[in-house]
């Protein structure tokens, strides 16, 4: 039977046995799936090593437990409905048979095109169920698929590529998001150009517009499925063999590409999904992410169909053709369940009541939130307007390297506190870190957070530098695992995330490394250094500041911001471009020549008056000048 907590009793007393026994509780668990055959051991490796291993020799292919093992029961049940960008454009529903027959028709084709188990694809596409597809069809042959949101720039994509060799593109000619158009053909040309390994590119038409063709290399989506067969045999794959790549930003360097397995994060998803949303049959689920991020793998794609849920694809924006438009799509749909992030909450309460008042909301049962802290007012905005004061809210604290969410109510069954992810779900045991690198025992108390114990859904490693994921989650803490979180216990043993401690920022729930975008400045031939810090945003949680010293100081420095954002967005993407310049003398750096951020975050948020101890700075007066600086 799967493991469905229904009462906050059992959650305590579940809790209390997943901790007993931690291996017996993710046996029962993982026992619940279809397995061609069983595992060998449950569990082995740690975080000392870093050789973490789930239910290994059990052989599975992950689409088997998310359509076939439907087909019988819900094959007629709708698996995702898609709703366009436009409301007015052409949308359909998708039943669990139909997505069933269609990737396994792509499976066909990636297998003709000769993509074999092990092998990278890198999917670039529009929020479309053929973006799913793709997705599916990989894990369906054993391809191990790397999505790159498709709001990166050629650049980006190129990185991304290079970083795992990957052999074939999926993108589409171009993709609208809100009123805006992006030529992801055009873009994929430009990518490619430095990335040989990739041999084939399969276009799926999103938006009829003209774009160019390399003969032999490039074919259309619709031509390769027309005359595929429906009936495909899942490749049979370990638990542990790779099932995708996910690059994400860390404080140092460029992204990483953090890598999930089959079998652990299968298990890890599905519980979650179940436990936290606690959806039922006839329900209708709506997760507002992008397939690009950890949230779309994990609770649009995965977690919901191993559940038999239905769920939307959005291609859309929450404030295109208006601000109605989250709303209207509830309404149409009946939502039960609705899961978005905390700056869309922000902006969307920025309008008039009046796009909320004019849509039925009732449907509404349960509402999430994830990616970033939420404030106060969000939350009670949320469960006010748009919860009807009915709703549990959801706030599930997890990451891209977790695999799913880690600490959250389990919705109508623990008590919620605005702000407060809550609980952790059982099998997972945080603790709280002073300096000194202990635990810090009791309640009412603040530290980093990190987790004690392995759990399915743990990333195995960084793609090709197995080194850095070491040293990046295990060597803080010996023994443990380090998320980069700032957290509070309250004194109920209630937990809150308070944000990174190290240099992640998060924009509108987007993670981005500080290092990143300053290597993006520094590309400009009059800058001399940047040093990027996060400052306090209204709706987008933390917006960027960055401080430049420029060769020539710009005389018009309104314009040189814009070269600025044209620069970070050709090497990054318009989500990294600062909202904040200043043009600085020179930085605050101790005698060793590291950055003192800390005073640059002050400036930026405006706190500057309290300093703190500037004495160990190689040039205090920097200081002075810096805080009498104009920011553009
Ligand atoms: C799922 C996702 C991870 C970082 C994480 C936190 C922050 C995520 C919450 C949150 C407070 C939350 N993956 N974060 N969820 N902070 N409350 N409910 O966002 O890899 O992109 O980001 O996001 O700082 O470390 S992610």
């Amino acid at each position: 039977m799967w493991l469905n907590i229904k009462s906050f009793e059992e959650y305590n007393q579940i809790y209390n046995q997943s901790e007993t026994d931690r291996l017996k509780f993710w046996e029962h668990e993982a026992g619940t799936f279809y397995w061609r055959k069983s595992w060998d051991n449950v569990h082995s490796g740690g975080f000392e090593k870093g050789d973490i291993k789930w239910f290994e020799g059990g052989k599975l292919n992950i689409t088997e437990n998310a359509l076939d093992r439907h087909l019988n029961t819900i094959g007629n049940k709708t698996a995702f409905i898609f709703e366009p960008n436009h409301p007015d454009s052409f949308r359909r529903t998708i039943t669990y048979r139909q997505l069933y027959d269609d990737v396994c028709r792509f499976s066909n084709v990636l297998q003709e095109k000769g993509i074999q188990k092990g092998d990278r694809v890198c999917i670039y596409m529009a929020m479309t169920p053929e973006l799913i597809i793709s997705a599916l069809a990989c894990a369906r042959i054993g391809a191990v698929h790397s999505i790159v949101f498709a709001g990166f720039s050629a650049q980006s994509l190129a990185e991304r590529i290079q970083d795992c060799d990957a052999k074939m593109l999926i993108t589409n000619d171009g993709l609208r998001r809100g009123d805006k158009h992006v030529p992801l053909k055009d873009i994929s040309d430009e990518a490619l150009k430095s990335c040989p390994t990739v041999k084939n590119v399969i276009v799926c038409q999103r938006t009829n517009r003209d774009i160019d063709w390399v003969e032999g290399r490039d074919e259309w989506w619709h031509m390769l499925i027309r005359n595929a067969s429906k009936v495909h045999k899942a490749v049979e794959m370990d638990a542990e063999d790779p099932l995708f790549i996910l690059y994400t930003s860390g404080s140092t360097g460029k992204p990483k590409g953090v890598l999930h397995t089959c079998g652990g994060y299968m298990v890890y998803t599905s519980y979650t999904f179940r436990n936290v949303f606690q959806v039922s049959e006839e329900d209708v689920y709506w997760c507002t992410a992008d397939a690009g991020w950890i949230t779309g793998h994990s609770y649009i794609i995965y977690g919901p169909l191993f559940n038999g849920a239905t769920g939307v694809i959005f291609e859309g924006v929450p404030n295109y053709p208006d601000a109605g438009r989250f709303w209207e799509v509830v309404e149409k749909y009946r939502i039960t369940h609705f899961y978005t992030a905390p700056t869309a909450i922000r902006a969307l309460m920025s309008y008039d009541i009046k796009y909320v008042q004019k849509y039925d909301l009732s449907s509404l049962k349960v509402l999430g939130t994830v990616g970033e802290p939420i404030n106060e007012e969000a939350w009670h905005w949320y469960n006010d307007h748009i919860g009807g004061g009915r709703c549990p809210i959801v706030d599930t604290w997890w990451q891209t390297e977790t695999g799913g969410i880690m600490i959250s109510p389990l919705a109508g069954i623990t008590p919620t506190k605005p702000g407060f992810a809550t609980l952790p779900l059982p099998g997972i045991f945080p603790v709280l870190m002073d300096e000194n690198g202990k635990e810090i025992q009791g309640n009412g108390v603040s530290g980093n957070l990190c987790l004690k114990y392995p759990w399915p859904g743990i990333a195995r490693t960084v793609w090709g530098d197995h080194e850095r994921y070491l040293k990046t989650y295990m060597t803080s803490y010996k023994g443990y695992y380090f998320t980069g979180d700032g957290c509070r216990r309250d004194p109920e043993g209630y937990y809150r995330i308070t944000g990174r401690v190290d240099d992640v920022l998060n924009v509108s729930g987007h993670r981005l490394g500080t290092a990143e975008i300053e290597n993006a400045i520094n590309e400009h031939p009059n800058i001399v250094e940047s040093a990027v810090v996060g400052y306090p945003h209204d709706i987008k949680g933390q917006g960027i500041y960055a401080f430049m010293i420029c060769e020539n100081d710009p005389n018009d420095p309104v314009a040189f911001k814009k070269e600025i954002h044209n620069l970070v967005t050709k090497i990054i993407g318009p989500i990294a471009k600062p909202d904040l310049i200043q043009i600085a003398p020179g930085l605050p750096k101790t005698r060793s020549g590291k950055i003192m951020r800390r005073i640059l975050r002050k400036v930026a948020a405006k706190e500057a008056e309290d300093m703190g101890d500037v004495s160990t700075l190689l040039d205090p007066a920097v200081v002075e000048e810096i805080k009498g600086g104009k920011a553009y």
